[in-house]
């Protein structure tokens, strides 16, 4: 066995709890004055030279010559070719996940609405989707298919008309996988260009690239950079942090499941956030055991370590009414009820992006093909915003239709109030519709 694994064992009632957590949870947002610096030059490029802009910084960045953007764009028959090329059992996992993503998302459809007041007025709230969506993919560990399932679907149960895909492939290097899942999610067309060139070219337009009105999708410091940079232009979804998952475990679960599920967070990358709250001392033990015995089966073990040692702890807490008021303090990102009731705990939780109900709900499970998002609110977020859905890809513009008498009444009181602002057209507008 390797070295123990030094992970922060604490009590919740310890005296200094309240500075270890904030140590914990503390996590500084992507931002870089280099980096700032050089994705502010990259946009200026792509929104002055377009294409050519965008060939040169993927020969660059990417490793990947070609003489135009027309090499650098997939239509939708290549990526049915690359449905055809993985593995039938690929692809009928997919083909499960999809149908189960889609499924779960037709009932957040929000539907257009009206009514009728008294004075004749019909006021309500209309629906639309966007037009265009711009999903951005990472190349490279980080390029999950999972996630294009996750960021498309939605857009197009929404019904945006349009879903195009960026996507570097370095060196030339393609994933079929990540071209299959597009596929099945109905991506219309992908552009093999990635970084902080994609981003502006999905914000501002290229001769090949259409601008979208929304950027969704993860990336690294340079997308997320670039992200921030180009919202006001298009909307985006959000800037996510590192994974993280904390459970709460009455301590009947097998301490093997409990490790791999920690482990399963903590594979992601060195700054994902693994938690375990327990009434159970023992349990904390046997689970920390089970770490300690699991970690060289894994693939990712020297990932796994840094994010165990340097952003893991293993909580004793009195008991389960504790351990919920902790995990809304903590407003995690996925949060696993592991224990005998979990609809008992359901009522307290406030605060969570997913919530994974009882032992046999690893979040894996919701990573994959569940049906709901994968794309949480991180590092404390869920206190204020939601998984992504298809309210992101759906607008709502308020509809007003006065009738003769309700503009009347209206116009009443419009034009009293619009006089103490001084604005005087708008009050001769109202009081033009006023009866007499
Ligand atoms: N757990 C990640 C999503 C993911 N996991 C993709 C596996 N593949 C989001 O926090
Ligand atoms: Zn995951």
């Amino acid at each position: 066995m390797s070295t123990p694994l030094k992970i922060a064992r604490l009590n919740a009632n310890q005296s200094d709890f309240a500075q270890h957590l904030d140590a914990l949870l503390a996590w500084e947002g992507v931002s870089d004055k280099a980096v700032n610096d050089r994705v502010e030059e990259i946009i200026a490029a792509v929104r002055k030279r377009g294409d050519a802009a965008l060939v040169e910084y993927t020969g660059r960045f990417d490793g990947l010559q070609v003489s135009s953007m027309a090499d650098l764009i997939l239509d939708r028959a290549r990526l049915e070719q690359a449905l055809e090329r993985i593995t039938a059992e690929q692809r009928e996992a997919l083909a499960v996940a999809a149908e189960r993503v889609k499924r779960y998302h037709e009932h957040q459809r929000q539907e257009s609405w009206r009514y009728t007041e008294a004075d004749g007025t019909v006021l309500g709230q209309q629906i639309t989707p966007l037009d265009r969506a711009g999903l951005y993919v990472p190349g490279g560990k980080a390029s999950y298919p999972s996630s294009v399932l996750m960021n498309a679907i939605p857009a197009k149960v929404a019904g945006v008309p349009e879903v195009v895909m960026v996507v570097p492939t370095p060196r030339g290097e393609i994933n079929e996988l990540v071209l299959a899942a597009a596929c099945l999610a109905g991506v219309d067309r992908v552009f093999t260009v990635g970084g902080a060139q994609a981003v502006a070219a999905l914000a501002y337009g290229t001769e090949s690239i259409p601008r979208v009105d929304k950027i969704v999708g993860p990336g690294n410091i340079y997308v997320a950079t670039a992200k921030r940079a180009v919202f006001g232009q298009v909307g985006i979804d959000m800037i996510a942090g590192p994974s993280e998952i904390l459970v709460v475990c009455d301590g009947q679960t097998d301490p093997d499941w409990i490790a791999m599920d920690l482990f399963s967070q903590a594979e992601h990358d060195e700054d994902a956030q693994s938690i375990l709250l327990s009434p159970d001392a023992d349990f904390l033990d046997a689970v920390e055991a089970s770490l300690n015995r699991l970690l060289g089966e894994l693939e990712r073990e020297s990932i796994v370590r840094v994010s165990l040692e340097n952003r893991a702890a293993l909580i004793k807490v009195d008991d389960l009414a504790q351990a919920c008021e902790l995990t809304n303090r903590i407003a995690p990102e996925h949060l696993e009820l592991s224990v005998a009731d979990p609809d008992a705990l359901l009522p307290l939780i406030r605060h969570a992006g997913a919530i994974f109900m009882g032992r046999y709900t690893p979040e894996a499970l919701g990573d994959y093909c569940a049906g709901p998002n994968h794309v949480l609110p991180t590092s404390g977020t869920a206190r204020f915003s939601s998984p992504l859905g298809v309210y992101d890809f759906q607008k709502r513009s308020s509809v007003i239709f006065c009738s003769p008498e309700g503009a009347s009444e209206l116009g009443k009181t419009a034009s009293v109030l619009a006089r103490g602002e001084s604005l005087t057209a708008h009050a001769r507008s109202a009081e033009y519709r006023i009866k007499n």
